[in-house]
């Protein structure tokens, strides 16, 4: 593989880990756990996994031995950077136990596991991707593990190569299904444990025990420097509007941690959209409004950040998201065979009234984006949904309007941008490239001390790395019941954006100053070799969480 000098250099990056992670451990287990809702439900359907204590590992002058292990490592769902680091840490944890101890990667994601497709992973390979981006060291991908027969044929190979333990690096689906894996092991006996890892860009797994997702930290510092980048465009040339979509599923997260680092015109944030009832309309005309006053003072430009899931908290298209979510399922078959140009018409007859006039409302584009294909989780891809374009468009007609009312005296034009996959893959910060490795490393000492159904955990991350704690948490602890294909299911709770945070507070209390003066920050690109406070820095989002 031809490298650049940036990666040569980098990969002799010692990621930085707690110091209870350096030598001997000793485990520090809490009191019983319960589920955050849903408890009878949720201990009814994990009997050997629910209520496990919280684990802290800590320093511990005995040297115990540890006879060798084999261990599998799956990445399931969208990429993000770090995933490499987890399971360097892995690799570099298991070793340091017993040096015969064995890494086994499955391919392309839960699929691997299920199609017994596999490679090992010897020192030579981990030692090409330290403090790399990407998954492709092993590949990732969607497949939902969630039935009995995936879960025996997967034992399978995992009886044939002697594996004891698999890390599934996930996110809250994922990691929904490692619990569920978990849990059938423990029922029968298998000898298996598992382990989660909690990955995401979207930023939306964590609580109080799991500060964040891994790779939250890096996509957006590589978003906001492009944002930052084409603020200090829009500033230069003051004749464009640029509609730029974020990714994040469903949370805005991402766009609230961008706007914090860049100081936006306009964020939304889906979260408020729903918690103020509004209507595509009401959003609408906050933009159109801003983008008036601004013209007032001459300014014909500005940069508006949208989170990718908004187009699902706004009430009205999230009851047409939901009551299509059942039809697509009920006339899966039928709907493939009607003729594309007559997929919308027949769309709106079969609606209800109220979703049906929703429906017939959007450009048609949006519209037949909305009948897309789920994922296997039945989510909708929010990322094929244009939402930049659907706003960019419906502005550019209420302003039209408005000037011929003699409302609007400015000029409109717009660009419009989405930015996802150019972040998911980035060269881990040294935040990430840090947390990923102590992640991975914290994952080979729970399955040492023979732990299942438990999540990889480092806490405390805005303090120096020596002073992290690393640990584990039940998964049953985060769970509630959710309908999910139309079905009640035990999912771990998505993290939305608190609107009694403080990042959310933090953005309330400038918006209206970033709206209407041009007070652009222009973060440039990740540093990895500098001073601390350039280097690393957590997120603008943890460090107001964590109140540092
Ligand atoms: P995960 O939750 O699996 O980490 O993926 C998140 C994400 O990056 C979202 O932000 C985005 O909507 C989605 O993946 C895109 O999925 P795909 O990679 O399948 O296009």
């Amino acid at each position: 593989m031809t490298k650049s000098a940036l990666q040569i250099a980098r990969a002799e990056y010692k990621p930085k880990m707690p110091l209870a992670l350096l030598g001997p451990v000793k485990i520090k287990e809490g009191a019983p756990t319960e589920s955050v809702s849903d408890k009878e439900e949720i201990q009814k359907l994990f009997p050997n996994t629910y209520g496990q204590p919280i684990i802290e590992f800590e320093p511990s002058s005995q040297h115990s031995s540890f006879p060798p292990i084999n261990v599998g490592v799956i990445l399931s769902g969208g990429q993000a950077p770090g995933g490499h680091n987890v399971i360097a840490g892995i690799f570099d944890g298991i070793k340091s136990l017993n040096a015969e101890s064995r890494l086994f990667g499955f391919i392309l994601g839960p699929a691997g596991l299920i199609e017994h497709n596999y490679m090992e992973l010897t020192a030579d390979i981990i030692d090409e991707y330290r403090n790399t981006g990407g998954f492709d060291m092993i590949g990732s991908g969607r497949t939902k593990l969630e039935t009995k027969e995936q879960f025996d044929r997967g034992l399978l190979i995992l009886k044939a190569l002697d594996i004891k333990a698999l890390v599934i690096i996930g996110g809250d689906d994922s990691n929904t299904n490692a619990c569920v894996l978990a849990e059938y092991y423990k029922s029968i006996n298998a000898g298996v444990q598992v382990i989660g890892c909690p990955k995401t860009i979207d930023g939306d797994l964590k609580n109080e025990m799991i500060e964040c997702s891994f790779g939250f930290d890096t996509a957006c510092r590589v978003y906001s420097e492009v944002i930052g980048n084409i603020q200090r465009d829009c500033n230069s040339s003051r004749k464009y509007w640029h509609f730029i979509k974020l990714m994040g599923r469903s949370a805005s997260h991402i766009a609230l941690e961008c706007a914090l680092q860049v100081q936006p015109n306009v964020c939304l944030i889906s979260e408020e959209i729903e918690a103020k009832n509004q209507s595509l309309d009401d959003v609408v005309t906050e933009i159109a409004k801003i983008v008036a006053r601004r013209a007032e003072q001459g300014n014909n430009f500005g940069v508006v950040l949208i989170p990718e899931g908004v187009i699902e908290f706004i009430p009205a298209m999230k009851a047409l998201i939901a009551e299509l979510n059942e039809f697509l399922m009920e006339y899966q078959s039928e709907f493939g065979l009607i003729r594309k140009s007559e997929q919308r018409n027949y769309v709106i007859n079969k609606l209800s009234p109220k979703n049906s006039a929703v429906f017939a409302s959007l450009p048609e584009n949006v519209a037949m984006q909305l009948t897309l294909d789920r994922d296997p989780h039945g989510n909708v891809q929010v990322s094929m949904i244009e939402t930049e374009k659907l706003l960019a468009e419906m502005i550019t007609t209420k302003l039209a309007k408005w000037k011929a009312e003699g409302k609007f005296v400015g000029k409109f034009a717009t660009q419009t941008h989405f930015f996802g996959y150019e972040g998911r893959c980035a060269a881990p910060s040294n935040y990430d490239a840090d947390y990923c490795y102590s992640l991975g490393y914290t994952a080979s000492r729970l399955i040492a001390y023979g732990k299942t159904g438990y999540m990889s955990s480092v806490r405390n991350t805005t303090k120096p790395a020596k002073d992290w704690i690393a640990g584990g948490v039940p998964i049953t602890m985060m769970m509630n019941m959710e309908r999910r294909h139309g079905e009640m299911k035990p999912v771990i709770q998505k993290a939305l954006v608190d609107l009694k945070g403080k990042p959310f507070r933090t953005f309330v209390s400038k918006r209206a100053a970033w709206a209407i003066q041009t007070d652009y920050v222009y973060p440039g690109p990740i540093q990895y070799f500098g001073p601390t406070e350039v280097c690393d820095q957590p997120s603008k989002t943890l460090q107001l969480e964590s109140g540092s």
